[in-house]
This record gives C-alpha cells, structure tokens and sequence, in this order.
C-alpha cells in the first residue's frame, strides 16, 4: 500500500512512521510512506498558505490553491488511483469496520489540515473521505493521520509477526455472528507475582478450556466497559 500524505508539518511524522509495526511494514515493502509539504506549492514568495476567514472571526484559514496543487502533484507520482482522506472533527467516526475497508486499498492520501481548518471549495473540489478519530479538536490534522496509518498498516496480510494476531484484538469480528468484543485480559510469567496469581485455567494446557474462558471474559467486560457494543 502506497501513503501519500500532505501536511505543513512533516517533521511530525518520521518518529512515527520509522518505529515498531509501521517501520517495519515500510522496510518489508508492505506499506510506503510519501510526505508531502503544502508549503511547497505557495504560488508567492512568503510561502503563505492560508489567510483570513470571510466573514471575520479568530484563527486563519488554508487556501485552496497550495492544498488542491500539492494534491495533484502528489497523485501524479504514482498510477494506483489515489484514496482522499480528510481528517477532520466533522467526519465520519472511525471505527474497526472503517479501517478494515481502507485497509484493502491500493493507495491512500491523507490531508492533514491545520490552523481552523480549511476552505470548503478545495474540500468542495477534493471530495475527500472526511474521517474523525473521536468527538475532540485537536491543532491539526497530522495525529489523527498517524493513528489512521497505524490502525490499517497493521491489519495488511504479513504485517504483523504472528498472522492470527488482528483476528485476536478487540474489535475484530470474531464467531459465527461477526460479533466485535473487547479483548479479554492476557498474563505472562512469573505464574505469581505480588501476591497476584495467573487465572489457574490458563496453565490447564486445556485449550478449549482456555477458549471458553477467553470467550466469557471478552462477554463480561463487553457488558461491563461497553454494552454499546452488545445487541
Ligand atoms: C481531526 C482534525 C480533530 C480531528 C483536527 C479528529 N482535530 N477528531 N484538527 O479526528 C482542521 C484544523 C482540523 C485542525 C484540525
């Protein structure tokens, strides 16, 4: 999967992108990474990219022309048609079933605003996927584009080290009804510590004792953290 992404901040993301589970997409070639600076393309000698809103208020507002340019550019570096994505306080709630779907595709591109945001005829004009992270303003666009990356570039097909590892996470669409559950809690050695012991069923070495226990547990938190999620 090819990611391009447009910012005025590109120094925010190489920490990012370079570490853990996307660093080592990017270097197995499953997931490219493509940053793109808006203030590349300022048509005037300041660098300007935004400006004042019409109608008054606090704040500045990007401009159409840097934004819709570097899109352009940014989408004839490559053929796979390009995903546009948005993020924005106004967009569609992310969800599992969300990532799963852009997980799927060839090519995204991600805007990352900034400032108050920007002007509706270039996202007139883009028609971008407009997508939110959770119900809070945040300065810009680039966060949000971060945890996007992260939640789909894990779910690529050898990604992660143990292939069955997505199919385990809370969320994910498990059993015969798809049903989409918290995790369950997981332990690791010393079998006590503290004074606390591991649940005895887990050192049973009975693993459909282990999954029936797993199941309850995922069942019980659900109803307890996140009824939301149960019908
Ligand atoms: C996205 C962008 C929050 C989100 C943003 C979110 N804040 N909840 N801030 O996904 C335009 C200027 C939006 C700052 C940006």
């Amino acid at each position: 999967m090819r990611i391009d992404i447009l910012t005025l901040f590109p120094e925010m993301f190489p920490g990012v992108l370079g570490a853990s589970i996307l660093g080592r997409a990017a270097a197995g070639n499953f997931a490219s990474y493509h940053l793109h600076d808006i203030r590349d393309f300022a048509d005037n000698k300041h660098r300007k990219v935004d400006d004042r809103p019409f109608g008054g208020g606090p704040g500045m507002v990007m401009m159409c022309q840097p934004l819709v340019d570097a899109v352009n550019a940014a989408e004839a570096e490559d053929d796979r048609p390009a995903t546009r994505i948005l993020l924005t306080p106004q967009g569609k709630p992310l969800d599992q079933p969300l990532v799963e779907q852009l997980a799927e595709k060839p090519r995204l591109l991600m805007i990352a605003g900034h400032y108050e945001g920007v002007d509706e005829r270039a996202i007139e004009q883009l028609a971008p996927l407009e997508i939110s992270i959770g119900d809070y303003v945040l300065s810009g666009g680039e966060l949000p584009a971060m945890v996007l990356i992260d939640a789909i570039v894990r779910l690529i097909p050898g990604v992660l080290g143990h292939e069955d590892s997505a199919l385990e996470d809370s969320f994910a669409a498990r059993g015969p009804d798809q049903q989409r559950l918290l995790d369950c809690p997981h332990y690791t050695r010393p079998r006590e510590w503290a004074g606390r012991e591991v649940p005895e069923v887990l050192l049973s070495g009975d693993h459909q004792a282990v999954e029936q226990w797993r199941q309850e547990k995922m069942l019980e938190r659900t109803r307890a953290r996140r009824p939301d999620l149960l019908p």
